[in-house]
């Protein structure tokens, strides 16, 4: 065997300690200092080194996080301290009634002070515990039954937040880590989509992708999948290093030591200060990386702990306060097919009630047809449902022990259940359409509320509601009816009288002005939304031009695809939509009107070669001279593309008085930040 150079073995060396530090400040700080490709490298030297020298190959070295061949089934493993579960509250009431429960226990009267608690995120993963023996990682089991679990060493030691060694010199001989092996949220849904495109069954969430992944006898998968680790608490411990008294500086050692733990940890006084970490997670909830289910309290004092202890398999002085389900069982009632804007039949679950997270869900999406067969959800299943935030209630998956003896798969109808029109799918979209266009009630009714929408004309109190009234009376079919309403047809309508009337027809007079963008929006084509229609007004700067234009030339404008350009071109030649536009526009009809826009093909020299033309630009902090929208419309109309959030793509930020985190992320990013003088300056200059 050859043998390395004392200077290839110091090279390895601190080829391992420079690979620890970065995974320290990537994975417990959170706070990387090198970019991925740097990491990579120093990887790979230390790869080439170890291939050369096998004898230079520590167990610990980061190298080491894959090895060995699969197993034939995990050992069991006996835990020397029980692994409790938590006990869950649910209520502000049974809050309280733990606070008092643990100041019983502790034996505080009134007079006392409140207790200290330590209010941590409840991730929604799977527990494990981690035994280090002279900080070295010897040992990953799962909590099982509490007594005794698997033996899921060779899967931990794959996970890159899992330190193999802990870092510093003073350690306890022997350390059990105890904490929640989970995936976040970016990690889930790269590792579904993978899944989708390699035709596997994609995980139904967060938990089961990874416990399905921690529980895996090859770890070589295991180490394929996005999983993370936090730590929440000790298990055994030698007594050659005494822990701090509290569970937060309990944690910050584990931490200090190289042990992940939540940065949303918090110390609150009281049942109060629970409640209000519970709030302030609860409103952080959807912003967080990864997913929880509620807030874990914890009494701080260590002491305090020990002497309340536990009953059963629950520990006294801890307890999970769960944020309401989001997800619940439910049977489907009937598969109802939408018809939206664009024609797209989307199907949709009727569901028997139920609260979800709160709410009351009757109805959740399907999406479309490839998702509805992937799922197979049948009418009569018991399925589970899910809510997140505002987004639309989704069915997630069927109980197949629980479905019914005779049901049969759902296929979307041929042709449109409102109008009765072919249904067609394009060859490569999920969507299948409605091919009725305009002729169809349903894509009508939802085109008028897109061009009544506040985005598109904004006609102020033309709702959902006065539109099905409308439409259903068949007062109006296109949008350029909406112009000949007149007073004594609206008042037939239900909860209109007269105030609303002359409100509604004073709104409808004010949207006559508008402007070209908004107006090309507003025709609700397929594949243009504000973006684009902006581009085309600024291009074209008329619609006539517009109108004329052939798919090539349309190609042409900035952001406009082969895709948007046919689909332009397709609307325009339909004489049904040429017919609404000519109503709308003409004064004696429709009598919508815009300002003039100077088409950028004919820009004044001077805005030709304006500064901001094809710049992304964002604003952010206060403008005291211009406002947000004006600052935004004049860099438009300068040629920029104004979005809101910096990336590597932005090219200028344009900060205002108390600019914060998009500053610091833009001087971080190196993107060229100019103030509100300078932006006056500039855009002074184009005229
Ligand atoms: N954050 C957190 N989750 N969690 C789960 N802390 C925590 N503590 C637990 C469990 C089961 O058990 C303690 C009793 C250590």
């Amino acid at each position: 065997m050859t043998q390395p150079s004392p200077q290839e073995i110091a090279e390895a060396t601190d080829l391992r300690q420079q690979l620890r530090h970065h995974d320290y400040r990537y994975y417990v700080l959170d706070d990387p200092e090198i970019p991925d490709a740097a990491y990579d490298r120093l990887f790979q030297r230390l790869q080439q080194l170890e291939q050369r020298y096998p004898q230079l190959i520590t167990p610990d070295s980061p190298t080491q996080r894959v090895g060995g061949e699969p197993l034939a089934a995990f050992r069991t493993i006996e835990h020397r301290l029980p692994m409790l579960s938590l006990g869950n509250l649910f209520s502000h009431e049974e809050l309280i009634e733990f606070d008092q429960r643990c100041r019983r226990g502790l034996g505080l009267s009134q007079d006392d002070s409140e207790i200290r608690y330590c209010a941590e995120p409840k991730l929604d993963g799977l527990a494990i515990s981690l035994l280090y023996l002279g900080g070295e990682l010897v040992q990953g089991a799962t909590r099982g039954d509490g007594k005794s679990g698997e033996d899921v060493t060779h899967n931990v030691r794959t996970i890159s937040a899992v330190p193999l060694r802990l870092r510093g010199k003073r350690l306890p001989r022997r350390l059990e880590v105890r904490g929640e092996i989970f995936i976040d949220r970016t990690g889930f849904k790269q590792l579904n989509h993978q899944r989708q495109e390699q035709g596997e069954k994609l995980f139904a969430n967060p938990r089961n992708a990874a416990a399905g992944s921690l529980r895996q006898l090859d770890p070589a998968i295991t180490a394929t999948r996005p999983l993370r680790f936090y730590g929440y608490a000790v298990g055994e411990v030698s007594d050659d290093h005494p822990l701090p008294p509290s569970q937060l500086e309990m944690l910050r050692q584990l931490q200090q030591w190289g042990v992940p733990i939540s940065p949303e940890i918090t110390q609150v006084a009281g049942a109060e200060g629970c409640h209000n970490a519970f709030l302030h997670l609860q409103q952080q909830r959807q912003q967080l990386r990864y997913e929880i289910d509620g807030v874990v309290y914890k009494v701080d004092n260590l002491d305090q702990q020990r002497s309340l202890g536990f009953v059963s398999r629950a520990p006294r002085w801890a307890i999970a306060h769960k944020f309401p389900a989001q997800e619940e069982m439910t049977r489907v009632i009937a598969i109802d097919i939408q018809v939206g804007r664009t024609g797209t039949l989307t199907p949709v679950a009727r569901l028997e009630a139920v609260a979800v997270g709160g709410v009351i869900v009757t109805n959740a999406t399907l999406h479309n047809q490839d998702e509805l067969s992937r799922k197979d959800i049948r009418v009569g299943d018991m399925v589970i449902v899910r809510r997140a935030g505002d987004v639309i209630p989704e069915v997630v998956a069927m109980i197949p022990e629980m479905r019914p003896a005779e049901s049969t798969p759902f296929l979307l109808p041929q042709h449109c259940p409102v109008c009765g029109s072919a249904a067609v799918r394009s060859e490569d979209k999920a969507a299948v359409r409605c091919s009725g266009g305009l002729y169809c009630p349903a894509q009508r009714k939802e085109q008028l509320k897109h061009f009544a929408s506040r985005r598109a004309l904004d006609i102020e109190g033309m709702g959902d509601k006065l539109l099905e009234q409308l439409t259903s009376k068949e007062l109006v079919r296109t949008p350029a009816d909406l112009f000949t309403l007149n007073r004594d047809q609206l008042l037939t309508l239900e909860r209109m009288g007269e105030k609303s009337v002359t409100n509604l027809l004073a709104a409808l007079e004010r949207c006559r002005h508008t402007t070209l963008p908004r107006f090309i929006y507003a025709l609700g084509i397929r594949e243009v939304g504000e973006a684009t229609a902006l581009a085309l007004a600024n291009h074209f700067g008329d619609l006539d031009l517009l109108m004329a234009a052939s798919a090539e030339t349309l190609a042409e404008v900035e952001d406009v695809g082969p895709v948007v350009a046919a689909s332009l071109s397709t609307f325009f030649r339909q004489p049904h939509n040429r017919e609404v536009i000519a109503a709308l526009t003409d004064p004696l009809r429709g009598g919508v009107v815009w300002p003039t826009i100077a088409p950028q093909r004919d820009l004044q020299p001077a805005a030709a070669l304006s500064p901001f033309r094809g710049k992304k630009v964002v604003l952010t902090g206060t403008l005291s001279r211009l406002s947000r929208s004006e600052a935004k419309e004049r860099l438009q109309a300068a040629g920029a593309k104004v979005t809101s959030a910096v990336s590597a793509k932005t090219d200028l930020l344009i900060a205002g008085e108390e600019a914060g985190s998009k500053l610091e992320k833009a001087v971080a990013l190196g993107v060229e930040v100019i103030d509100e003088e300078r932006l006056f300056k500039l855009l002074e200059e184009i005229g």
